[in-house]
């Protein structure tokens, strides 16, 4: 059960930041209007919000979880891959040092971050990208040793343009994986029950499964029926304008 998340609403400068998608520029005013509707849904689904202040000097600022990787037992800060990203950790820092105990961080030259990490129960798949290196996954890996959890590493460099390793993949609980087309073959994932994304709805596998609801991408059918089907309780959530710039559902906070 996730009891708290932290969000961080899209700044003034939200149409500076990095984006490889072609979509066009993002419509702020649509940007915090969606960023709202995804605080309630968080809401809905049962976690108290720390909301930190819009920051127009880190543009990507507002995707806060790939600053940090939480876990009951321990919290690791990142190294984000892209320097323009870096400065955006302390303030989350700040804010989790009200949660845990202790912080631990990532060095360099490991670089990472943590939309490229995917909790399955007591597993963690750690994805080595274009913004996470090998180094910065050892260290990860490492760590969450010391806390009783095991790692599997999963290359996802080259593979179908995927930016962080949550952009592909999707843990809803249960044994159970949400996997695009391009990952469901890589033979790690073998064990699990797979839900797999037709190619055409790519973008719904980042879907974040909170408490007793799924977070889903509105405007996914296929996906969305799927999950009704095989139980779930399903919240859709426009977030059009973050997909502009890259990002996803799960990117839009940090759960713990
Ligand atoms: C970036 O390129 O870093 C941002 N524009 C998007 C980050 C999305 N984060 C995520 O998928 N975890």
């Amino acid at each position: 059960m996730f009891k708290h998340a932290i969000v961080r609403p899209p700044s003034s400068s939200f149409a500076q930041g990095l984006t490889t998608t072609g979509l066009g520029a993002p419509d702020l005013a649509l940007a915090q209007e969606q960023h709202r509707e995804y605080c309630a849904a968080l809401e809905q689904c049962g976690v108290a919000l720390t909301i930190l202040d819009p920051d127009p000097q880190f543009p990507d600022s507002t995707f806060v979880e790939d600053t940090a990787v939480l876990t009951t037992r321990s919290a690791i800060l990142a190294h984000p891959g892209a320097a323009s990203r870096r400065g955006e950790v302390s303030s989350v820092a700040r804010s989790l040092t009200q949660f845990y105990p202790s912080l631990q961080t990532i060095q360099p030259p490991g670089t990472l971050d943590g939309g490229d990490i995917c909790q399955a129960d007591d597993r963690f798949f750690i994805g080595i990208s274009e913004r996470t290196n090998e180094v910065g996954a050892q260290q990860l890996a490492k760590l969450l040793e010391q806390d009783s959890y095991s790692s599997s590493f999963v290359d996802i460099r080259g593979l179908n343009g995927l930016l962080h390793l949550k952009s592909g993949i999707a843990y809803l609980g249960d044994q159970r994986l949400v996997l695009t087309k391009g990952v469901e073959d890589l033979a790690i994932f073998d064990g699990y029950e797979i839900v797999t994304v037709d190619v055409d709805e790519n973008y719904a596998a980042n879907c974040v499964r909170v408490n007793n609801y799924v977070l889903v991408a509105a405007g996914y059918p296929k996906f969305s029926t799927e999950l009704s089907r095989l139980g779930y309780q399903t919240i859709p959530l426009d977030v059009s304008e973050f997909q502009k710039m890259d990002g996803g559902l799960s990117c839009l906070s940090l759960r713990y």
